[in-house]
């Protein structure tokens, strides 16, 4: 079973995805968050960020990938950050915004090595959601996010994401986000669309990704919070699990 069928064949438990920054972490702060995803029956790694100031990337990916079998899947700020060692990779289409270069042009420029690569291909409807101050996605994407009380444009989006053929919607605050994305607008995206719905940015706790699972999402991902404090993991992950 390939992961795209993992998601979709999954209804309960729903998926916890842990993303780590490569930038945010050494050696061994790395390895310690991979024995303790594993302890937590982390479902993915998430691996990427919007923007990565340091060459970490590679040497991440293979460390994360001498230590456990849990998927590793690039969740990619730029075309940089194609790495084959991976095993997905979030082909994001940056459906929330008109940035063209953003909707398909970087695709176009990273086919060709996606296609020579062995990297599952998961076409991703990516939504900014407005969440306070400006994110650094907000910012690098050089798009406006949907904003928070308009649940309408975000069914919208979504739904015309799952027309094109996109096979994951990910409503995405940004990494640091001041406010999760709101409750009610993932339940109206989830009553909308029957593709699997990915939900992050902002997530800090337990109660948060509850909110995010009951809401409707089936996968929650959780960075920042992690990274700051390792300690949160056990209850986040258990909260994602058993809150469905
Ligand atoms: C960001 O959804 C991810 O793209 C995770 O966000 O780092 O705020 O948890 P956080």
């Amino acid at each position: 079973m390939n992961i795209y069928e993992h998601i979709i064949h999954r209804s309960k438990p729903k998926s916890f995805a842990v993303l780590v920054d490569p930038d945010n972490y050494d050696e061994k702060k790395l390895t310690q968050l991979v024995i303790n995803a594993m302890e937590c029956k982390v479902d993915m790694i998430f691996v990427g960020g919007s923007l990565l100031t340091d060459d970490h990337l590679d040497v991440s990916i293979s460390l994360i990938k001498s230590l456990t079998n849990i998927p590793v899947i690039l969740f990619p700020g730029s075309i940089l950050q194609i790495n084959g060692k991976a095993d997905a990779l979030l082909l994001l289409s940056l459906i929330s915004g008109r940035n063209a270069d953003m909707l398909i042009g970087k695709h176009v420029v990273a086919a060709p090595y996606l296609k020579s690569s062995k990297l599952e291909i998961l076409p991703t409807g990516y939504m900014l959601i407005e969440s306070g101050p400006i994110t650094t996605a907000q910012y690098v994407s050089n798009t406006i996010p949907i904003p928070r009380e308009k649940d309408g444009i975000a069914v919208c989006t979504a739904m015309a994401g799952e027309m094109l053929g996109l096979k994951l919607i990910y409503m995405d605050a940004g990494s640091g986000a001041q406010n999760p994305v709101p409750a009610s607008m993932i339940r109206k995206v989830r009553e909308n669309i029957g593709i699997p719905l990915v939900v992050g940015g902002g997530i800090r706790n337990a109660e948060q990704a509850s909110a995010a699972v009951k809401a409707g999402a089936d996968v929650v991902v959780v960075g920042n919070a992690i990274e700051k404090d390792l300690s949160c993991m056990k209850e986040i992950a258990d909260a994602v699990h058993y809150s469905g």
